[in-house]
């Protein structure tokens, strides 16, 4: 490859190369004006030669629900990525001198060449060491184990998650502190403040790490770790499940699983776990090979984008469980044989079969949280546990200062992500395998040709039990912002005139509002985070706009209605909803505004 291909900041990197042979010749930023002819000074950190690099700020750094995403192009604009990364740096101050970060990513496109500047600008800033997944191959959850296992200062990701990736996709970069927890606002928002006046990249003048093999590599008092991307997630997980249980469970000839891995970060981690573990044959494995571009897909395990896993589970011989997770391993999707399970009933069946089937919680849940727009079937096994529970803003960085005072054992999105306290992220394996917990459990009397309890059979019995919260979510991805914006804003004006009793269709307004949601554990406020209308039924019709895309904006409408109504438990959530989702698009005039006549994707 000739350097003038190379992203931007990797020409830094090759320059730096140069700049070694020849010590005394300055190397510069190249980018924009001024800067191109400034030379970088240097320094000495720790014993490396480090470089001053100049540069400009970049508008826009701003992180949203799960760090900062933009298009790969973005990222490999001269010193984009490496602005934002010595901004964190420059928010954390001297305490990240003589720490240790973790740092790995999704696999996606830009991920390698990423990572390498990365362990350059650590270096540069004083950190003594930097622990990186092989290949720069790390999934989030990973990554919060690993962080926390090893007791590392905090840890970088590089994942867009379940957004597209390769050249024309996206990219992104999130820091999660020692905890293993994505950072909280309080952080990001100082980030950003960074990256509006960021002028000098430290950068140690230390060659590229070949990151194919597992090892140390020193440099002066600097050293960085290549290591097994799914050994510390694994030594996690081994103490959350009893894989003895799973192990025979999994054994039975009358049991069937396949998990779609959709080529991204989890392929490795299904075929060390489940294949390797816990004996499931390797053809369990779908997709198992991550590709810079999830080979051209969506990774994204919903009933769209994970189709080609719904073709398998609604054939009529499938297997008898089927799952698969995003780009990054933190969401999931359960599947039965031609049954679907929604995530806000996923995460409330594994909280109220926990302690029964899973060693970790055998203790009992301390507590449990959900997002705001997930639905309320957590809220009722938490009645019913007795257990304390939390409504927290979108994203999965408010679960963890609860987690931390000992208040959550498991948490749930809406979106497909489920996750415990053993780390910080949510955690699609862990929903994989506590569902998998939960049919061993159920059918550990069963002999085997006997009738097997099936997933579908786990959630009817639970609705039977707590009745049932029909819940959708509506996304119109990729709408222009101004008409995103009026349309909340027209929604905004229908909340402040309206007052409990208003009838909307046959609902009856019991309250509207704009969420917001204070820390009990550090009274930090986040506001503005989703209009809701609550009926006196309990029914929720509720719109946001997304805080992950790159482009355009993606409102998202989600619906939600009760019944514990015996006769009504099986009906299709889409038609049990269709009088609150004709309300929905009435009083937003949402395809007046944006002129969608349907959803992009409908969970
Ligand atoms: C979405 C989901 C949210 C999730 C976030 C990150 O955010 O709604 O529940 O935590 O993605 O998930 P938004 O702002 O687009 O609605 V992951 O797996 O993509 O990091
Ligand atoms: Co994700």
């Amino acid at each position: 490859m000739r350097l003038a291909q190379l992203a931007p900041d990797v020409r830094v990197s090759a320059q730096n190369r140069v700049a070694r042979a020849c010590p005394r010749m300055g190397v510069g930023s190249s980018r924009r004006g001024k800067a191109a002819k400034a030379s970088a000074a240097m320094a000495t950190v720790a014993g490396l030669n480090v470089k001053q690099v100049p540069t400009k700020p970049y508008e826009g750094q701003k992180t949203g629900t799960s760090g900062l995403r933009k298009k790969t192009k973005d990222f490999m604009q001269e010193n984009y990525l490496a602005n934002w990364i010595q901004s964190l740096f420059n928010a954390l101050g001297d305490e990240v001198k003589g720490q240790s970060l973790g740092l790995g990513g999704d696999g996606r496109y830009f991920g390698k060449e990423a990572a390498q500047i990365i362990i350059k600008l650590a270096a540069g800033n004083g950190f003594k060491k930097v622990v990186v997944g092989q290949d720069a191959l790390m999934a989030t959850p990973a990554a919060s184990a690993m962080i926390r296992r090893r007791k590392l200062y905090g840890g970088l990701i590089m994942s867009a998650s379940h957004n597209p990736g390769g050249p024309d996709n996206d990219f992104g970069i999130k820091f999660n502190y020692s905890g293993g927890e994505p950072a909280p606002e309080r952080i990001t928002d100082k980030i950003f403040g960074e990256t509006t006046k960021v002028a000098t990249l430290n950068m140690a003048d230390i060659p590229d790490i070949d990151l194919s093999k597992v090892g140390v590599t020193k440099f002066g008092d600097f050293e960085v770790e290549v290591v097994d991307p799914v050994a510390d997630y694994l030594a996690t997980l081994s103490e959350v499940f009893d894989f003895g249980l799973l192990r025979s469970f999994l054994a039975r000839k009358d049991f069937s699983l396949v998990f779609d891995a959709m080529h991204a970060v989890t392929g490795p981690y299904a075929k060390r776990i489940l294949v390797e573990e816990l004996g499931a044959p390797a053809s369990c494995v779908k997709d198992g090979v991550p590709s810079p571009d999830f080979n051209g897909g969506h990774p994204d395990p919903n009933l769209t984008y994970a189709e080609e896993l719904v073709k398998i589970m609604w054939a009529e011989q499938a297997p008898a469980f089927g799952a698969a997770s995003d780009g990054d391993g933190d969401r999931n999707m359960i599947l039965g044989h031609k049954f679907f399970v929604n995530p806000s009933d996923s995460v409330a069946i594994i909280a109220a079969n926990a302690q029964a089937c899973i060693p970790y919680f055998k203790g009992g849940l301390k507590g449990v949280a959900r997002s705001m727009p997930t639905s309320g079937a957590l809220d009722r096994v938490a009645a019913d546990l007795q257990v304390p529970f939390f409504e927290t803003p979108t994203g999965w960085k408010f679960f963890g200062n609860l987690m931390d005072a000992g208040k959550c054992s498991v948490c749930g999105e809406e979106s497909f992500g489920t996750g415990g306290d053993h780390i910080r992220e949510k955690d699609g394996i862990f929903a994989v395998l506590s569902w998998l917990s939960i049919l061993a459990f159920a059918n550990k009397d069963v002999p085997e040709g006997g009738r097997l309890t099936t997933v579908q059979d786990v959630a009817i019995a639970h609705w039977k039990k707590y009745g049932r919260n029909f819940f959708s979510r509506y996304d119109y991805e990729e709408c222009a912002d101004a008409d995103a914006n009026k349309m909340m804003d027209h929604l905004r004006a229908i909340i402040a005139a309206a007052k409990p009793g208003d009838k909307f269709g046959d609902f009856v307004l019991a309250t509207a509002d704009d969420f917001e949601y204070t820390d009990p554990i550090d009274g930090s406020k986040a506001s503005k985070q989703g209009l809701r209308f609550i009926f006196t039924d309990g029914s929720r019709i509720i719109f946001r706009l997304s805080g992950t895309g790159s482009s355009g904006s993606t409102i998202r409408l989600y619906i939600e209605q009760y019944t514990a109504d015996p006769s009504k438990l099986m009906l299709d959530a889409q038609e049990a909803l269709a009088p609150i989702v004709k309300v929905a698009l009435e009083v937003s005039k949402l395809q007046e505004f944006t002129s969608r006549t349907s959803p992009t994707v409908i969970t």
